[in-house]
């Protein structure tokens, strides 16, 4: 299953990068993961906005993505926002009713701007649902000029083909025999 996850996931990407290939958009590095585990987001991000560069870049926790913890980063200033969920979920026998919807880090200074010509990765870690499906992650970078809203998403299916600016995709897969080993 997480097999056929990964080469569905390889196929939309070469599919992306044919279309789009001045624009290489923001990834994850591992898009595939199992439900009901904890997860290590890596963000990757290409370019800036259209030559500009990243002053800044924002996550928004899509519901279902639990207990959200950013990883600080040398020369970027962290915040996070807390807000009531809509639907609370259950935690070591406590309900949680509030948790972390945004995530964002600003460069301290003009020094740890991000070029348009480098290439850097933004972390965080959470726990997936336990049910299987895609999980999109809306980001906007923010850039000395302009901005950029990665968050399209398709009605139906992970397909993010024609998109100029798909959010953030992570394919869940059901758990493998694999999971189950202790
Ligand atoms: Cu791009």
């Amino acid at each position: 299953m997480k097999k056929s996850i990964i080469h569905q996931w390889a196929t939309a990407c070469s599919v992306v990068l044919f279309s789009t290939t001045s624009l290489a958009h923001i990834v994850l590095s591992e898009p595939a993961a199992v439900a009901n585990t904890s997860y290590r987001a890596t963000l990757r991000v290409g370019h800036g906005c259209e030559g500009s560069p990243i002053t800044a870049l924002r996550i928004t926790i899509p519901e279902g993505f639990s207990g959200a913890k950013p990883m600080p980063k040398a020369g970027w200033i962290l915040s996070t926002k807390v807000a009531k969920l809509a639907k609370p979920y259950t935690s070591h026998g406590k309900t949680i009713s509030e948790d972390v919807t945004e995530i964002s880090w600003t460069a301290a200074s003009k020094d740890n701007w991000l070029p348009d010509a480098w290439y850097d990765e933004f972390v965080m870690r959470g726990g997936l649902p336990g049910t299987a499906g895609p999980m999109w992650f809306k980001v906007t970078q923010t850039c000395e000029k302009g901005s950029i809203d990665w968050a399209e998403t398709p009605p139906t299916g992970t397909s993010t083909k024609g998109m100029k600016f798909p959010a953030v995709l992570l394919e869940i897969g059901e758990p493998g025999p694999a999971a189950h080993q202790h």
